[in-house]
């Protein structure tokens, strides 16, 4: 049973929902379904913990974050696996790079901190002197698609702020936010300062985002979700941190190493294509469209799709039926528009399960809902362009802004497409790669703000200006 964590203690609610495995749609446990009480309890206990880890100096605060850390990887097979069954991401990403991230998190966060400077200014004589005070209570809503490592990149720099959270987890992956639970109250952080509020969306999350005493919402998933988010933020004025979707397009110019950009291309399959920064629309240069298909129909046949907890899988299930059958309608919907499928365009009937075989659609137009819409699933779109004025204005011709790919061996080239592009991050010849000291966050519909370094100290912290005049003082 998967319960809540409030005020360091685990918490039950009358009713409950099952959580379903999609690897094989085993019942893995029962889930505590919260609404208003929960919510009103969780945020009561981060608000009384609140004042003594605001106060709590840095040095421990971050002492206590790199032992969470300590914990995440003392556990990390645990937490890998129990992702996996949750959300059906392969167990290999799970073990090498997700996982790792998560304590990573924690420990980049901590020792930010450490590094976090006030500034002063002088003004005729006064002093300005510059503070990070911690904001209060925070709501974190989070999505299945990457559980821990997004809530806990929410997670840790407000801890480090010295701010206390209630993380509303998304239904369909919730069980290694009380995991976390766990290895943060083994590492001492206090009673209050981690709180967990299972349930649904409108019952636990709608309730939570709405509280009067929430200082700041951080949320990361769809566009809908953040406009009835956003609503309820304005009626408090709660500031908010929104990272939503995208149809980020990946480049390819005939200057580009072919091989990489092939590579580049498949990669864009991972986590079965729920990824909200995944280049899922190709935009190839004319002359070399033919070979880059060719190529990459070679490359992603090899693919294997399968059971995501076996090491030589690549592909793993979507995470949910519901979200299988929205995929499937989108390619449905582009097929019998016209499109082509080059390869994939179904369900894995061999695998049966929510197995969604890779696919890959031309003849696809740019007004389209399959070009202008997030799947969320291992669907891309290729499309020819014939200059690079074209490239630009059809990568940035969606509501979207999130990130954007090149394949390119120009370096005049580079610089002149990244210049107009509208994107949060731009990839030159490689992918997903990024410090965390940078920012990361959307334009348009994916989103409002930053976070990563300064950028999230700066959400999750009022900024307050000290001006001390020379006169006054008794010494
Ligand atoms: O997202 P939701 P869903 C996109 C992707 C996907 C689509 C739908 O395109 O196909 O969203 O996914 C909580 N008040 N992304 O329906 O609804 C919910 O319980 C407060 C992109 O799962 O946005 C969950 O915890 N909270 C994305 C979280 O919001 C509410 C990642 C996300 O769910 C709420 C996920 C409410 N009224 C999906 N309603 C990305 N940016 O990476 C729901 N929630």
């Amino acid at each position: 049973m998967i319960e809540h964590w409030i005020g360091g203690r685990r918490a039950g609610s009358a009713e409950t929902f099952t959580d379903v495995s999609p690897i094989d749609g085993r019942e893995l446990t029962e889930v505590a379904r919260g609404g208003p009480a929960e919510v009103d309890a969780a945020v009561a206990a981060a608000k009384k913990a609140f004042p003594a880890w605001a106060r709590t100096t840095r040095a421990k605060r971050a002492e206590v974050l790199h032992a969470i850390a300590d914990g995440v990887e003392k556990r990390l097979e645990e937490l890998a696996i129990t992702e996996t069954e949750d959300n059906g991401a392969l167990l290999r990403s799970h073990r090498r790079g997700v996982m790792p991230r998560v304590a990573h998190n924690f420990r980049f966060f901590a020792d930010w901190l450490l590094r976090l400077e006030h500034e002063d200014f002088d003004t005729r004589g006064h002093t300005n002197h510059v503070s990070w005070d911690p904001a209060g209570p925070c709501a974190l809503i989070t999505p299945w698609n990457a559980p821990l490592m997004l809530a806990t990149w929410k997670i840790a720099p407000a801890l480090a702020a010295g701010d206390t959270v209630v993380l509303k987890p998304a239904e369909w992956s919730p069980r290694t936010a009380s995991l976390l639970a766990e290895i943060a109250a083994e590492a001492g952080l206090p009673d209050g300062v981690y709180n967990v509020v299972q349930g649904y969306g409108d019952e636990a999350g709608g309730p939570l985002v709405a509280h009067p005493d929430i200082r700041r919402i951080s949320f990361t998933g769809s566009v809908p979700t953040a406009r009835r988010i956003a609503a309820a933020a304005a009626a408090n004025l709660t500031p908010l941190s929104l990272e939503l979707g995208g149809k980020s397009p990946l480049l390819v110019f005939a200057d580009a190493d072919l091989d990489l950009a092939v590579d580049l291309a498949v990669e864009q399959y991972d986590n079965a294509g729920q990824v909200c920064l995944a280049a899922t629309r190709i935009l190839v240069e004319q002359p070399i469209a033919e070979e880059f298909t060719e190529r990459f129909v070679a490359r992603a046949s090899k693919l294997r799709q399968g059971d995501p907890r076996d090491e030589a899988t690549d592909i793993g299930p979507n995470v949910h039926e519901r979200q299988l059958a929205k995929i499937d309608g989108y390619v449905q919907r582009a097929l019998a528009a016209g499109a082509r499928a080059v390869i994939g365009g179904g369900p894995n009937t061999d695998l049966g399960g929510l197995y969604y075989r890779p696919t890959l659609l031309t003849d696809v137009e740019q007004s389209s809902q399959i070009v202008q819409e997030e799947v969320f699933g291992p669907v891309l779109t290729l499309q020819t362009f014939t200059s690079e004025d074209e490239a630009v204005r059809l990568a940035n011709d969606t509501q979207f802004g999130l990130a954007a790919t090149l394949a390119t061996g120009d370096r005049d080239r580079a610089g002149r497409v990244t210049e107009q592009l509208v994107a949060g991050t731009v990839w030159v010849n490689c992918f997903f790669v990024r410090d965390l000291q940078a920012p990361f966050g959307g334009s348009r519909q994916s989103g409002i703000g930053r976070e990563g370094g300064n950028w999230s100290f700066d959400f999750y912290c009022d900024l307050k200006n000290t001006v001390s005049a020379p006169k006054g003082w008794s010494d």
